[in-house]
């Protein structure tokens, strides 16, 4: 029988933070090299065009963003990675799935409405449109399972609302995708527990990429709660509590564990002792990337035969969609 389908996208707006890692990259590569999936990672460069970016600056990014999915484990042996754009079928699906889009649905969504708040100079249609084309991202494959961060969860539920709209007028076509999240789904801003850790507000992000001494320097000024104790409270203590997910996140451990070990440390030496794990988990991933970025032809190339691979599965979908609404 045929391994059920996965997929997931990571737009290329800069560097990957511990967030994206503990939300969504860590799963990726634990669920591709389970054996269990047919797995496609890709960059997903039409949706970051929603924000303000430089041409020049945008290639830079997709290179880095594939250097940074090599780095942390993916492997394209095992798994399809490509580049979103590469593949004109998810713009035509998208095309598709629009005047089966009721706008209240869109207008409803969280990340559309924060995005606004936050680019108030740049509020443009593609964000609107944002979870329509990743709609089509996901059905385009028959994908069973999406690992991302809970900040996706709404989006998710529209994929699978399409879904069932579309094969409910047109006979059965798409796959209703199930999300899956890590235990660490979604990682706080250092400067505020209350916002989620994100690209845009670089300000509260803990790179994987940051060196050593940015990595301290960094949780030394993460924001702290009243109190001294290191203990699991979101409510009370939630910067303390976005931390101390951060060390359980990559550790494994339960967080009884990490209470008990941290039982008579100050905050400050709570602090250190991410800060140093922190740093020796992504020492490997730091020296990889860096030798991948030195040669970007290679990384190129990786692009275009995922791309390849993916453009395969993706025109025979589209053509079945083609002939199931009578447009072939
Ligand atoms: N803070 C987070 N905690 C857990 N998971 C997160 N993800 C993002 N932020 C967190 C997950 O990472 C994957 C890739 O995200 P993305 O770059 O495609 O989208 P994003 O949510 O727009 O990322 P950022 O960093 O938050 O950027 P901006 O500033 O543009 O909003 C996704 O699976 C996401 O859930």
């Amino acid at each position: 029988m045929a391994k059920p389908v996965l997929i997931s996208g990571v737009q290329p707006t800069g560097r990957l933070h511990i967030g994206n890692y503990l939300g969504a990259l860590k799963n990726f590569v634990e669920l591709q090299d389970s054996g269990k999936y047919q797995c496609y990672f890709f960059i997903a460069d039409l949706h970051s065009l929603t924000e303000e970016f430089d041409q020049k600056e945008k290639q830079r990014q997709i290179l880095e963003l594939t250097a940074d999915f090599l780095a942390v484990g993916l492997d394209p042996k095992k798994s399809a990675i490509f580049q979103q754009s590469r593949i004109s079928a998810h713009s035509e699906l998208a095309s598709i799935l629009y005047p089966i889009t009721p706008m209240g649905e869109l207008e409803r969504m969280t990340q559309y409405k924060d995005k606004i708040a936050n680019q108030k100079e740049n509020i443009n249609a593609g964000l609107f449109n944002y979870p329509v084309l990743m709609a089509a991202d996901i059905l385009m494959y028959g994908t069973q399972f999406v690992p991302v961060g809970d900040d996706q969860d709404q989006h998710l539920e529209l994929a699978r609302t399409l879904a069932r709209k579309f094969n409910s007028r047109f006979g059965k076509t798409f796959v209703e995708p199930k999300g899956l999240h890590t235990p660490t789904p979604r990682v706080m801003s250092l400067k505020n527990p209350t916002k989620k850790m994100s690209k845009s507000q670089p300000e509260g992000c803990l790179f994987l990429d940051d060196s050593p001494e940015d990595i301290s320097a960094k949780l030394k000024s993460a924001v702290t709660d009243s109190g001294s104790e290191i203990k699991y409270d979101s409510d009370k203590k939630p910067a303390i509590a976005n931390l101390l997910e951060m060390y359980a996140g990559i550790t494994g451990d339960e967080m009884s564990k990490l209470e008990k070990k941290f039982k008579n440390s100050s905050y400050s030496d709570f602090k250190n002792s991410l800060a140093e794990l922190v740093a020796s988990r992504f020492a490997d991933f730091r020296k990889k990337k860096k030798s991948l970025m030195a040669d970007p032809v290679s990384l190129t190339v990786i692009l275009k035969s995922g791309s390849e691979r993916a453009n395969k599965v993706a025109e025979k979908k589209i053509k079945e969609v083609k002939e199931k609404i009578g447009l072939i």
